[in-house]
């Protein structure tokens, strides 16, 4: 059986990481993209040589030219520009629909069968304009945001009880901002919610509350230790685990950005909500049953997506 290949369209700090993960976790080749010259060929050289001492036989290659991602499998997109401290994830809008353009060309024209996973900020009305540039269909193209951002809801958890992270779940839902939903009562160590916990004494209502507003500010948090960037490590690592689950089949039940069709009484719009990943892309939308206050805070992100699509109708991005 060949092996799968994956693109990495953007190979700054979330690229380079993307292509050493899919390295290290036995993925496919990788194919690193960029339009700045010699960043690509570097990185892929520099994990080349990573490769034998790891153990892993992928090729990698970089390149500035789309015609060397033809038959990708996966794409995963970084490219455009990052915030910095002071700069809100919308204020990237402009210049980013411009550089989702010119990728959606690129994959309409050299891999139209991938699945593609956006991480460009904005990210919910960014994956949308993406996905019609590039004209696949919606199951096949969608946005990562909710596994990174439940994963920090999730180390904040762990951190606070003391307990390993592999037991704490939880899901954030919503759009990528500083109104996303994270579900507390949907949030669970070893399958007790989160609620019950705050019962037994194991964390108080206090320290949920303040739990679930560092994680609304978690890439803020970050960008503001980092001063030139934002967070890279978490954020690769969640789309490498939505990847993962499309090429193995795993079926795995994550947030992402998904296409809405009326679920969640949103249409024609990408926003985060809990779907299933496998070989044909997203294949279920599930649909949670909020309570009024959970429907309230998640409509309010809605919201701030909305305005975000707008913006770039008005930019002629949509
Ligand atoms: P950075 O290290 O700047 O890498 C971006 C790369 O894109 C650079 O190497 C650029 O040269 C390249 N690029 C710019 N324009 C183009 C173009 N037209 N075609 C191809 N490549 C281009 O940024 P990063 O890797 O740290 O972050 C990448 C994106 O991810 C930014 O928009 C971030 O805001 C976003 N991000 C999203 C999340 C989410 O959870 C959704 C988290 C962290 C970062």
């Amino acid at each position: 059986m060949a092996r799968k290949k994956i693109a990495l369209i953007g190979a700054g700090q979330i690229g380079g990481t993307l292509a050493l993960l899919s390295g290290l976790k036995h993925l496919g080749d990788v194919v690193l993209f960029d339009i700045a010259e010699g960043i690509p060929q570097g990185k892929a050289l520099d994990i080349a040589e990573a490769a034998p001492v790891e153990g892993f036989d992928a090729k990698l290659a970089g390149t500035n030219d789309y015609k060397d991602i033809a038959g990708a499998d996966v794409v995963i997109v970084t490219a455009g520009v990052p915030r910095k401290p002071g700069m809100s994830r919308d204020d990237l809008v402009e210049t980013n629909a411009k550089v989702m353009h010119q990728v959606g060309e690129g994959i309409k024209q050299y891999c139209p069968d991938a699945f593609v996973i956006c991480i460009t900020n904005p990210l919910d009305a960014m994956v949308l304009v993406l996905q019609q540039a590039s004209g696949l269909p919606p199951h096949k193209v969608c946005g990562m945001a909710g596994v990174l951002d439940s994963a920090r809801f999730r180390h904040f958890l762990a951190e606070e009880m003391n307990v390993s992270v592999k037991d704490v779940n939880a899901f954030v839902l919503g759009g990528h901002g500083d109104t996303m939903v994270p579900v507390t009562r949907y949030s669970t160590v070893a399958g007790i919610p989160l609620p019950d916990l705050v019962e037994m004494g194991w964390i108080t209502q206090e320290r949920v509350d303040a739990i679930v507003e560092r994680t609304r500010k978690g890439g803020g948090e970050i960008v503001g230790l980092l001063k030139t960037g934002s967070a890279f490590y978490a954020p690769a690592s969640s789309a490498i685990s939505m990847a993962e689950s499309y090429l193995l089949d795993r079926k795995r039940v994550l947030p992402a950005a998904a296409h809405l069709t009326g679920q969640y009484g949103v249409n024609d719009m990408y926003v985060g909500v809990p779907v299933v990943i496998g070989e044909n892309g997203i294949e279920r939308i599930v649909e949670l049953k909020f309570t009024d206050d959970e429907q309230q805070m998640f409509n309010h992100s809605v919201d701030a997506v909305r305005e975000l699509v707008d913006a770039c109708k008005k930019l002629g991005a949509l």
